[in-house]
């Protein structure tokens, strides 16, 4: 019998207080039934957003050394998935790991964390845009929110943003090498409240639409919540549609969780109340294949 548990690689920063990243990531997988074996970027006390004095220790020195034993260990990955880097060197090294672990048959999902809303993290510069664009050239599949978008196509961030300009967008970034490209929290034009996610297949040369309900930027970590799930989902054999669906709705339940109680948002969704939703039944689907 072929062994069923599929493998990650998740690198990313661990953020111990907030629901961002790693925090986020592990428990999301392993719901799921994938093992992710964490590689940290940086050690933060709590993520960056909504926190001013947080501590950082930046890892970019250790990474080699951490990659050279499991390549010695010879894992074999299904996917290798980066996020949040603790210094722009950091995408060197990323770029190294999938020249060694990248197979034929695995995929490599880049999400660009950089920023929100028009803005930079606070610890993210010019330089992290000239190496995640390095990045993404590797990647099978990238999930930039619409302002780290713009920052990759060097273009100015507009909110309300036409359905045929981000459909460009869209096109532009798998351009730059990945096949499939997913913008998150793009406001709708036409009804208020609502915050989209659009997606590009080049293979089949689809456009998706899935509309959410608004999530407020003020709870970190969704960016990580909404790859996570998705990861899972198309390793579970999901189609992308189906994957962004379950992504949108997922997300949508945790906060939904979360209004109930008076938990400060910068401490994230609440994934503790519906990790056991990760595996829902896919009824009343809710995505548009574009024209
Ligand atoms: O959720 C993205 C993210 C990851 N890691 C750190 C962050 C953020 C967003 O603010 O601050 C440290």
């Amino acid at each position: 019998m072929k062994n069923p548990v599929k493998k990650i690689a998740a690198i990313h920063d661990l953020s111990g207080y907030g629901r961002a990243s790693l925090t986020a990531i592990i428990p999301i997988l392993s719901s799921m039934g994938i093992q992710v074996c964490p590689f940290p970027t940086a050690v933060l006390s709590s993520h960056t957003g909504g926190f001013k004095d947080f501590s950082f220790v930046d890892l970019t020195d250790s990474m080699e050394d951490y990659m050279n034993h499991w390549k010695k260990v010879d894992i074999k990955f299904d996917c290798i998935y980066s996020g949040f880097l603790g210094s722009a060197r950091q995408a060197d090294i990323i770029l190294d790991f999938i020249e060694v672990f990248k197979t034929d048959s695995n995929m490599v999902v880049v999400d660009p964390v950089m920023g929100d809303n028009g803005k930079f993290y606070t610890t993210i510069d010019e330089n992290m845009v000239h190496k995640m664009r390095d990045l993404i050239k590797k990647a099978d599949i990238i999930t930039p929110n619409l302002t780290e978008a713009t920052y990759l196509l060097g273009e100015e961030y507009i909110k309300n943003i036409e359905e045929d300009q981000i459909k460009k967008m869209l096109v532009d970034l798998s351009n730059m090498g990945p096949e499939i490209v997913v913008i998150t929290s793009v406001p709708d034009l036409y009804i208020s409240d609502n915050i989209d996610v659009f997606a590009y297949d080049k293979e089949s040369n689809k456009f998706w639409k899935i509309g959410g309900k608004y999530i407020p930027s003020d709870f970190p970590g969704t960016g990580d919540t909404f790859t996570s799930v998705l990861i899972g989902s198309l390793l579970n054999g999901d189609s992308l549609p189906i994957a962004l669906d379950r992504s949108v709705k997922f997300i949508a339940l945790g906060i939904r969780e979360s209004f109930g109680f008076t938990y400060p948002a910068r401490e994230g969704i609440l994934l503790e109340k519906v990790l056991d939703k990760l595996k829902m039944p896919m009824i009343n689907s809710n995505y548009e294949l574009l024209e």
